[in-house]
């Protein structure tokens, strides 16, 4: 190789190892992604005002945090049946609890509040 053709492959050979890690990151499966945060707030003896129902992808990593926001003394705390989050310790009012979930490939799962029936939502896992 003569000194010419050596600097335009130096060259190349620069941009690739900057270039390399974006591109990796790009390839990497959506494990890898950040957490999406879910924030749910207790009050009224709901979860958000209308215990919504929550959409979620295969694989999707979930960051919840689970405030009790009651304004009387209610104790709640916070399970996802089927997804290994049990009921924990019960939450007094202004406290918080942070889980993280990894979803599963699909199905349907049932959010609540362990001490109070009616309590709770349906989380949705699918492609979209
Ligand atoms: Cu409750």
């Amino acid at each position: 190789m003569t000194k010419r053709a050596l600097i335009p492959a130096l060259l190349l050979l620069a941009v690739a190892v900057v270039a390399a890690p974006a591109l990796l990151a790009r390839l990497r499966a959506p494990e890898a992604a950040p957490p999406r945060t879910v924030a749910l707030h207790m009050r009224e003896y709901t979860f958000n005002g209308t215990n919504p129902t929550l959409q979620f992808r295969p694989g999707e990593r979930v960051h919840f945090i689970v405030t009790n926001e009651e304004e009387s003394n209610v104790l709640h705390n916070f399970r996802v049946v089927g997804m290994n989050v049990d009921c924990g310790p019960p939450m007094k009012p202004g406290e918080r609890r942070e889980v993280m979930v990894t979803m599963p490939k699909s199905g349907e799962f049932a959010y609540t509040c362990c001490t109070h029936p009616g309590m709770g939502g349906k989380m949705v896992v699918a492609k979209k």
